[in-house]
């Protein structure tokens, strides 16, 4: 029987119900269980036939058949993925070839986080020094990507419990009380990476950054480093690489693209490790500024603008 047949039924049915006033009171009670016994029976037909219907179109679909690529197709504008995304995507690749986890930042955070398991102690300057956005109930949209290592670290601690190392990248959106001009942005992109083993060292830092950032850029170059401070990491670095020779640099001109440093005991106990025995290194660095440089784009502001004409030229 067709769906509409069964409709038809189920219409003539409801004139049944008024049938029941002309009863007598006591045959009422089951003339109605029974319409109602009824009702459902073909309710639950409709929705049988409808479902084989549905699959049957299903299975006429022709996977084979040629995309129709009429004029209106033509003419027809497309999305595509924000140039951003699609630079994590490469960035994370990268990353993960080099045997590396990848787990997402969120978008609000809270105290502990963003400072106390970071091992900046209450009232510490350095919490100002973010001069985060906080909403009314105390949260905070993170300053960086710094915000997951403890969970980072608390997420793979059972990997160094079975002789193995802790080796995360994070990529995330951040939020400062910036004054934007063509290099700061109050929203941003970070990368972070957390490595733990029982002999991590700021030599292998550089070597994992170096071989990014020439994976990255597609030629070799030279990283160095000068001191910083980061409440989080002793000793702390401030990491420049040499501008790429693809992009107009000439061996001489250097780029401050990231902060980093081995690891604090104080985090790497916060979050359970003991730190006799393991040592990490960690590092965050802003990936709108590493894509600037690749696509030689003077200002930051372009990324978060939605302006089409800049987003079609990706
Ligand atoms: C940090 O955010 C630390 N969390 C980095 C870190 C991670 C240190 C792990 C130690 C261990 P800093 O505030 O310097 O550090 O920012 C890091 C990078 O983010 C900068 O080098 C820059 O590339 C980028 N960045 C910072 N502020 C802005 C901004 N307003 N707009 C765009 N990029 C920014």
């Amino acid at each position: 029987m067709t769906v509409e047949e069964l409709k038809k039924q189920l219409k003539l049915l409801g004139a049944e119900y008024a049938k029941i006033k002309t009863l007598p009171p006591e045959d009422r009670k089951t003339f109605g269980e029974e319409i109602n016994k009824k009702k459902q029976a073909l309710l639950k037909q409709i929705a049988e036939v409808e479902a084989a219907a549905e699959s049957a179109d299903i299975t006429k679909i022709d996977l084979t058949a040629p995309f129709p690529v009429n004029a209106e197709y033509k003419t027809q504008k497309f999305g595509t993925k924000h140039p951003l995304s699609a630079e994590i995507d490469k960035i994370i690749d990268i990353y993960s070839h080099m045997g590396f986890n990848v787990i997402e930042s969120r978008q609000l955070d809270d105290e502990f986080h963003m400072f106390d398991s970071l091992n900046f102690s209450k009232g510490h300057p350095a919490r100002d020094g973010y001069d985060t956005f906080r909403t009314e109930e105390g949260f905070i949209p993170p300053a960086h990507t710094s915000t997951m290592q403890h969970r980072a670290l608390k997420k793979y601690k059972k990997d160094l419990e079975n002789g193995g190392n802790i080796a995360v990248v994070i990529p995330g959106r951040v939020f400062r009380n910036e004054d934007v001009d063509a290099t700061h942005e109050h929203t941003f992109y970070q990368c972070e990476g957390v490595f733990v083993s029982k002999t991590a060292t700021l030599g292998q830092m550089l070597g994992v950054l170096k071989h990014f950032f020439e994976v990255y850029y597609g030629e070799k170059l030279r990283i160095k480093t000068q001191p910083g401070y980061f409440p989080f990491t002793e000793p702390s670095l401030e990491i420049l690489i040499e501008k790429p020779k693809s992009l107009g640099g000439k061996g001489d001109g250097w780029l401050e693209l990231l902060g980093g440093g081995m690891i604090h005991p104080n985090v790497l106990k916060a979050a359970g490790i003991d730190p006799t025995k393991y040592k990490g290194f960690a590092w965050g660095g802003g990936i709108e500024r590493l894509v600037m440089m690749k696509y030689k784009l003077n200002d930051i502001r372009y990324f978060e603008s939605g302006k089409l004409d800049f987003l079609e030229e990706f």
